[in-house]
């Protein structure tokens, strides 16, 4: 089912390796193009072109932008209980992850009486994005909300797509996921016109609008302010979308299909692998599951247990398409010590780590956006409940972005606070490299506070 790539004769760089191994090529850049005008709209037309968008794309006209207060207690209401108790213990999980991420204020006394403080602060307002699509995905509204809420951030905007069958609003578990987590201002607005009102913010349409802000507490006539950054995973026009207004707003990293990579020896269950290269397979067709191992008995075996837990999964055609597209395959090596060059060089969304003394191999690896560890950390494990971030750097940015964390919700802002003498024991060479840029006036700044 797999296609096999076969490295044990091979020494490849770095660079070589990486486009040896198989991953979907996302055109951004194009995606950049066909949401310009959007984007610009939005900027134009505000809460207008906003329906217009969602007519096009989510094929509704929703009535209300801004979702009413009662249809997210609603929602709670009719949430079977067991999901609510799951996502209730989501939550607590990821508060409790989350809060472990959390840096400390550091006071640095460089000479006596001067210090630099290096101080978190948090964004004031954020935009959280959660796709409609394929699936959907209360997971994700946890996932963006408690680390920005951990953070500290004051405002929480989300917005995730209108659908035709809930009446032109979100779909009704995002509803109770926000309701959950306490975020009230929630918008049934998709794709890159969502990541547009978010930036810019954008202007009341009709009465309703206005009935929806006052309701809310607003008394302006926009329907949406802008905020500060803007997270959360999409689709390509999304991520073109968050690139078109970087700069303007804090984003995240750009989110592609989503990936796993399972680095394993001759001591992995095959079942279990395919178990977890199928689990990802079935976010999306062009999702990418790779196998690295040294094993070609397990290669084997894995590739049997993929086609029959294919045939048998519920979206199988879906899966099957991403099993068998070009950014899936078997890697094979010659040991251990080639398959993490491979690991590497791939820098997986996920990366799971099926060999003997998984957790000092995990140790060795440097790039990925998050390493499960052992049989018993699968990759949906970390999806929903291990209290670790789901959304992850993809596409191979794993080697220089991070997953989702408090960390895009705070700035480092540096105090700097320093007393005569502590001023007076720099003044010299404060004045010497103020002349060798020839900024005088920066000497004499210095120079001035000396009696
Ligand atoms: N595996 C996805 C996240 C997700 N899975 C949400 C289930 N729901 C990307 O990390
Ligand atoms: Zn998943």
């Amino acid at each position: 089912m797999l296609t096999r790539i076969d490295l044990r004769d091979t020494d490849l760089t770095a660079r070589e390796l990486a486009e040896a191994l198989p991953r979907a090529t996302l055109d951004v850049a194009a995606a950049l193009e066909a949401v310009t005008p959007t984007i610009e709209d939005v900027r134009e037309r505000g809460a207008a072109a906003l329906r217009d968008a969602a007519e096009r794309f989510d094929h509704v006209r929703p009535e209300h932008l801004r979702v009413p207060a009662v249809a997210i207690a609603e929602a709670l209401g009719s949430l079977d209980a067991p999901v609510r108790e799951a996502l209730e213990l989501s939550i607590a999980h990821n508060r409790a992850g989350h809060r472990a991420q959390l840096p400390t204020e550091r006071v640095t006394e460089i000479v006596p009486g001067g210090t630099v403080t290096q101080r978190w602060v948090p964004v004031r307002r954020v935009g959280l994005y959660v796709p409609g699509g394929l699936a959907v995905y209360p997971s994700s509204v946890v996932m963006n909300v408690v680390a920005a809420q951990v953070a500290g951030v004051a405002q929480v905007a989300l917005a995730s797509p209108p659908q035709k069958e809930h009446g032109g609003l979100p779909h009704p578990t995002i509803l109770a996921a926000c309701a959950l987590l306490g975020v009230d201002e929630v918008y049934a607005v998709g794709g890159a016109q969502a990541v547009a009102m978010l930036a810019y913010g954008a202007r009341a349409e009709t009465e309703t609008d206005r009935a929806d802000i006052s309701a809310a507490g607003g008394s302006s006539d926009q329907l949406c302010e802008s905020v500060d950054v803007v997270t959360g995973p999409g689709n390509i026009f999304v991520a073109a979308a968050k690139r078109a207004v970087r700069g303007v707003v804090g984003i995240d990293a750009e989110a592609g299909p989503t990936e796993i990579a399972i680095l394993a020896d001759a001591t992995a269950d095959p079942e279990l692998v395919a178990a977890d290269l199928l689990s990802q397979a079935e976010h999306d067709p062009n999702a990418g599951s790779v196998l690295i191992t040294d094993s070609p008995a397990l290669a084997e075996a894995t590739d049997a247990a993929l086609e029959r837990r294919t045939a048998a999964t519920k979206h199988a055609e879906r899966a099957r398409t991403a099993l068998t597209g070009p950014q899936s395959a078997v890697v094979l090596v010659r040991d251990l010590e080639q398959g993490l060059a491979v690991t590497d060089a791939y820098a997986a969304e996920h990366l799971e780590i099926h060999t003997a003394d998984a957790a000092q191999v995990a140790r060795r690896v440097h790039n990925a956006g998050a390493i499960f560890v052992g049989p018993y950390s699968p990759v949906p494990l970390g999806d929903y409940l291990a209290g670790s971030n789901h959304v992850l750097p993809t596409g191979g940015t794993a080697r220089f972005a991070a997953g989702l964390s408090v960390m895009a919700y705070l700035k480092p802002v540096q105090v700097i606070d320093y007393d005569a003498e502590a001023l007076a024991s720099l003044t010299g060479p404060l004045t010497a490299l103020a002349e060798s840029e020839d900024l005088p006036a920066h000497g004499e700044a210095a120079r001035a506070r000396q009696r």
